[in-house]
This record gives C-alpha cells, sequence and structure tokens, in this order.
C-alpha cells in the first residue's frame, strides 16, 4: 500500500507528538498534514481542526487531497471521568466524522488506537484475548469499544480500510501524557530522574500492560503496511510489552536512584485500573502483521533516564 498525503488528527498529543516527526522520517515531511484542535504553532504543516466540526474535516480531508488518517484525537480516561460529554463528543461523534468523510473522500486507510479502556471488571485478569468480556465502565472504554465496532462497521458496510490496536498505558518522555489513568508511570520516571520523591496516585499493585513509545510508533507503521490478506481482525488487535505494578515500577527506580521514594495515596483513578487488565494475549498481531516490541520494562526505564537526563 502506498501512502501519499497522510493526516494526523490529535496530532498536539503524546502519541501525535512523535509520530509526526517519525511518519515524516519514513514518508517525507510533505506528505505529512498534522492536525489538532490545538495546532503546534511552530510546525507550519499543521492546521487547526476540531474532529467533532464534520464540515471541517470533510473540507481538510478534500483540500490535501488525505488518502490516510491516524485518527488520534481523543479524551483519555481520567479525563473522560471529568468531562463524559467531551469524551462522548470526541471520541464517538469525532470518530464517526473522521470514518464518514473517509467514505467520501476514497481514503484508502483509517487507522485508530484503542485502548486496554475497552475491557471491564468482568474480563478476565491475565493474558486477555482479543475476543472475551468487554463491558468497560468508564465512557472512555465505552466509547474506544464503539469506536472499534464503527470501524468494523465502515469496513463491512463500505469497504473502508479501518484498522485499530489497543494500546496499554505508554510511557515517553517527549509530551505530558494527556490524562490517563496509567500516567503514574511517565510521572513517577520523571520525578526519580528529578532527585525527588513521587505521591502515586495508584496502589502499589495495581497492575498494568504497559509499552515504550519507540515499541508503539513501531506497531502503527506495521499495522498501516500490514498486507490486508494477512488480517484476520481489523480494529482491535491487543498489543503490549511488558507489565508492572508501581511498586516494581519504584524498585526499578531505585536501581538508578537509590535514595527514591514513592508514597501511596489512590484516588478516582484507582477504580478505573482495577477495572482493567494486567496482561494481555498479544499473539494475533504477532501473527497477523509481526508485531514485535523491543523494550522491556528495564530498557524502558534506562533509555528514559537517559534522554531526562539530556533533556534537562
Ligand atoms: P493525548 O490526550 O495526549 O492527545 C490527544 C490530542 O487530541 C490532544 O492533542 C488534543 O488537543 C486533541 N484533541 C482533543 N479534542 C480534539 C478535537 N475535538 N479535535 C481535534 N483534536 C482534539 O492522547 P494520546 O495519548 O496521544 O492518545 C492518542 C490516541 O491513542 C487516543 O485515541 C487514545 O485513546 C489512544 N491511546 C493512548 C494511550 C496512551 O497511553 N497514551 C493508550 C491507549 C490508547
Ligand atoms: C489511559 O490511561 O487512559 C490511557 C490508556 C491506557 O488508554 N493511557
Amino acid at each position: 500500500m502506498t501512502f501519499e498525503k497522510i493526516m494526523v488528527t490529535g496530532a498536539s498529543g503524546q502519541i501525535g507528538s512523535e509520530l509526526v516527526p517519525f511518519l515524516s522520517e519514513v514518508f517525507g515531511k510533505e506528505r505529512i498534514i498534522p492536525s489538532d484542535v490545538r495546532p503546534n504553532s511552530t510546525d507550519p504543516r499543521f492546521i487547526a481542526l476540531d474532529v467533532t466540526d464534520r464540515t471541517s474535516v470533510d473540507r481538510a480531508m478534500d483540500k490535501y487531497k488525505i488518502d490516510t488518517v491516524f485518527h488520534l484525537a481523543a479524551i483519555l480516561s481520567a479525563n473522560g471521568e471529568k468531562n463524559p460529554e467531551l469524551a462522548y463528543k470526541v471520541n464517538i461523534s469525532g470518530m464517526y466524522n473522521i470514518l464518514e468523510s473517509a467514505v467520501r473522500n476514497k481514503v484508502k486507510l483509517v487507522l485508530t488506537p484503542s485502548s486496554i479502556g475497552v475491557f471491564g471488571p468482568d474480563t478476565p485478569k491475565e493474558n486477555v484475548p482479543i475476543e472475551t468480556i468487554a463491558r468497560p465502565v468508564t465512557m472512555y472504554g465505552i466509547t474506544k469499544l464503539l469506536a472499534e465496532h464503527l470501524g468494523n462497521y465502515y469496513h463491512a458496510r463500505f469497504g473502508l480500510n479501518a484498522r485499530g490496536l489497543r494500546f496499554p498505558g505508554l510511557i515517553s518522555y517527549k509530551t505530558a501524557p494527556g490524562g490517563g489513568t496509567t500516567d503514574y508511570s511517565i510521572e513517577m520516571i520523571i520525578e526519580a530522574a528529578k532527585g525527588k520523591n513521587y505521591k502515586c496516585f495508584l496502589r502499589e499493585n495495581s497492575k498494568l500492560p504497559m509499552m515504550y513509545m519507540p515499541d508503539a510508533l513501531d506497531s502503527l507503521l506495521k499495522l498501516a503496511e500490514a498486507e490486508d490478506s494477512r488480517l484476520k481482525h481489523r480494529t482491535d488487535f491487543n498489543v503490549a510489552s511488558f507489565s508492572v505494578t508501581p511498586k516494581e515500577l519504584e524498585t526499578e527506580l531505585k536501581k538508578y536512584f537509590p535514595r527514591f521514594q514513592a508514597t501511596y495515596e489512590p484516588d478516582f483513578r484507582q477504580s478505573i485500573a482495577d477495572s482493567w487488565p494486567g496482561s494481555l494475549d498479544a499473539s494475533a498481531a504477532v501473527t497477523e502483521w509481526d508485531f514485535h516490541p523491543n523494550y522491556n520494562l528495564r530498557a524502558t526505564v534506562e533509555d528514559m533516564i537517559i534522554h531526562l537526563k539530556t533533556s534537562k
């Protein structure tokens, strides 16, 4: 598949701010149109685009002759619980507008990250397969699950090449995370690297699946380029690199910062974490598009610390 003009929505966020330079390197700067409701003012390619505004989405796809969309604009889990109406609007109306405009503009591929948020308290906790009980209890999870189904519907009904993968918590240092439940992991590493202690908003034994950003970017590209004939799934691939509890992360950080200490004072995000699984079965992603993460917990923490030190 060739990608001539790629639009990235939500391009100012944690993933988008790294995906745009990554895709620019792979496909050439001139092929990428980054967009966000709060555009990055230093990149001249950026366009202001609110995905909840259907006319603007349509116009942008037509004007820039978009043939590929990485649809990242969303409201994440913790912010979604603070403002469920906004989460519904951005995550559902936004997804609907992107899919509708994509069909109208004959877009070749719409790739949308989903999340472990689609799972709920009735989901088995370990090695969770793609097809399982998925009854999310957050607005974020409900909207992400519906977005997966919408993608499948647009593929079945209109032949749109909609793809997606369920990311676990993503760890990165370039752009602050956008109000999720797994953000504690990033905050803890950053505080430890600054020589400070950290008050964690989850319990010390809350195990969640995680992935380092370079593996997330590689996964998005691999899924985008995968041969259609190999895909048995479309919008709901499980991917994850390792699972960790806050205490295990604290222990790993103590190898570099022996005086570092975390305290644990769970807030409303604990019940969100409690509803999510501790580990995922990513075998379909391995079989169908060669998912292969390179960073385990040790390598992630080591690389984060190197970059946080050099960016001081
Ligand atoms: P983020 O919150 O960092 O970024 C989202 C971006 O969307 C922000 O820049 C925001 O300004 C933009 N946005 C919000 N409303 C918008 C609107 N109406 N129109 C256009 N843009 C709008 O999120 P992220 O972490 O980069 O996540 C990107 C995608 O990946 C989301 O679909 C999210 O569900 C998914 N995901 C992320 C993680 C993670 O750990 N970061 C894990 C699982 C899934
Ligand atoms: C969040 O915590 O909301 C995100 C996610 C796992 O989807 N990081």
